[in-house]
C-alpha cells in the first residue's frame, strides 16, 4: 500500500511552468474576447503568473513567447519576475506570424527565409542568456496544403540543417526542445507532425535536443501515454505542453476533457522516472473564462492527477502483471485513479501555510477585482507582438 505520506516528497518537488500567453486574450478565428484586468505588458503577465504561484506553490516559472513578450531589457524582466517570487522559464520561438513564412520557415525552399528564421532563433538564445532560461522550444507551422506543393524529403533535409545550426549556438546548459503537431495551420502535411519525426530530428542533433509533447497535438484516440513511455525509454522526453482537447488543438484546461488520460500519462511519467527530468508546462488559452483562476484550476488538476498516479501500488501491480492477473492489475490502477486526493491535499497545503483551497481563496481575495480596476487604459495583450 502506498500512502499519501509516502508521496509527499514527490509532491513537494512538483513544479509546473505557466505560459505567459495564457494570461493574454485569446480566442478562435471567429472572435477574441477580452476580459477585464487582462495584462497590457509582459510584466503584468508575469505578475499574474506569480499570483498563481502565490496561491498554489506549484508554478515557480513562467514561459515566454518571443517576440510576443519582447522587452528592451530581459535581465530586468528576470529581476522583476524574481522580485515577484517566480523566474523565467522556457523561451518559445515564433516563426508563424510573419509574411515571409507563408511557405514555411526552417524548411522553406528559399535560403534567405531559412536564414531569417535561424536568426530569429539566435535572438531567442540571446534572450535565454539574459533570462537564464534552460530551454528553447521550437514549434513550427511549416508544412503544405496540397499534395505536390512541396518536396517532402527536401523540406525534411533543410529542416535538419537549420536545426543543427541553431543547436550549435546553444550554451552547454541549454536545451533545444522540438514540438510536434499533426496538423494546422498546414493541412496536407506538416514538417514535424509526430513524435517519431521530432525524435529523428532531435536525435541527429545531440544529447541536449529533446522532444516536446503537447497533449493537444494528436489525432483522436491516440494512446498518448504509450508515446510518453517510449520517449522516456529513449531518453528524449524534454517537456510537456499540457492542455485538453475535445476535437483539435483546443488548448482547454488540462484534465478538463479527459482526467483519466491525464492520470494514465502521469502514471507513465512516474514509471519512467520522468518526474526528475521532464519539464511540466501548460500550453493553454482561456477564451471565455478568467485567466488566473483558469491557470489555478489547471495546476491543481495536474497536482491531483499526479498524486493519484503516485498512489498506484507499483509492487502489487508488478506482481499482478507477472501473474497474468489482468483484472487484478487493472483494478490496482483504477483504485488509485478513483482515490479522491483532494482532502489530503487540502490538509497538506494547510500544514505548509498555503490556502487549503487555492481556487476559492483566490476568488475570495479580491485580486480579480483589483486588477480589473487597476488595469484600465493601454492595450490588452493578445496573440501578436
Ligand atoms: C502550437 O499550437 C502551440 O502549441 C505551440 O506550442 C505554440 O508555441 C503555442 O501553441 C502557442 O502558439
Ligand atoms: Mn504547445
Amino acid at each position: 500500500m502506498t500512502t499519501f505520506g509516502d508521496i509527499v516528497p514527490a509532491l513537494e518537488r512538483q513544479a509546473i511552468e505557466l505560459p505567459s500567453w495564457a494570461f493574454g486574450n485569446s480566442g478562435t478565428r471567429f472572435k477574441v474576447f477580452s476580459t477585464p484586468g487582462t495584462p497590457r505588458t509582459p510584466e503584468e503577465k508575469i505578475a499574474d503568473a506569480a499570483t498563481v504561484h502565490a496561491f498554489t506553490a506549484l508554478a515557480p516559472t513562467v514561459a515566454l513567447h518571443y517576440p510576443w513578450d519582447r522587452v528592451d531589457d530581459f535581465g530586468a524582466l528576470r529581476r522583476f519576475a524574481q522580485d515577484h517570487g517566480v523566474d523565467i522559464g522556457t523561451i518559445n520561438s515564433n516563426t508563424f506570424q510573419d509574411d515571409a513564412y507563408r511557405f514555411g520557415s526552417l524548411a522553406h525552399v528559399d535560403a534567405s527565409v531559412r536564414q531569417k528564421a535561424i536568426d530569429h532563433h539566435f535572438e531567442c538564445i540571446d534572450v535565454m542568456d539574459a533570462t537564464g532560461s534552460r530551454d528553447l522550444k521550437i514549434w513550427l507551422a511549416d508544412g503544405t496544403n496540397y499534395p505536390g506543393q512541396g518536396d517532402l524529403r527536401g523540406r525534411q533535409d533543410r529542416l535538419a540543417e537549420a536545426l543543427a545550426t541553431i543547436y550549435e549556438r546553444l550554451g552547454d546548459d541549454q536545451r533545444l526542445v522540438l514540438e510536434y503537431k499533426f496538423f494546422e495551420p498546414a493541412l496536407y502535411h506538416t514538417d514535424v507532425p509526430d513524435w517519431g519525426t521530432s525524435y529523428a530530428q532531435v536525435s541527429a542533433l545531440g544529447e541536449r535536443a529533446m522532444v516536446c509533447l503537447d497533449t493537444g497535438h494528436h489525432a483522436p484516440g491516440t494512446n498518448i501515454e504509450f508515446i510518453v513511455m517510449q520517449l522516456l525509454r529513449l531518453g528524449r522526453l524534454g517537456s510537456f505542453d499540457f492542455n485538453s482537447r475535445f476535437y483539435a488543438d483546443d488548448d482547454l484546461i488540462v484534465g478538463a476533457a479527459d482526467p483519466f488520460q491525464l492520470f494514465r500519462i502521469l502514471f507513465e511519467v512516474q514509471r519512467g522516472g520522468g518526474f526528475e527530468t521532464v519539464a511540466f508546462m501548460l500550453d493553454q488559452c482561456h477564451n471565455v473564462e478568467d485567466k488566473i483562476p483558469g491557470q489555478i484550476r489547471s495546476v491543481l488538476n495536474v497536482q491531483e492527477m499526479t498524486a493519484r498516479a503516485l498512489l498506484v501500488d507499483t509492487d502489487a501491480l508488478a506482481a499482478a502483471e507477472r501473474a497474468g492477473d489482468v483484472l487484478g492489475a487493472n483494478g490496482i490502477l483504477m483504485d488509485a485513479f478513483y482515490t479522491d486526493v483532494r482532502p489530503a491535499l487540502a490538509d497538506w497545503r494547510g500544514s505548509r501555510g498555503l490556502p487549503r483551497e487555492p481556487f476559492a481563496a483566490y476568488l475570495a481575495s479580491g485580486t480579480q477585482e483589483r486588477i480589473a480596476a487597476e488595469r484600465v487604459g493601454g492595450t490588452q495583450l493578445s496573440w501578436g507582438a
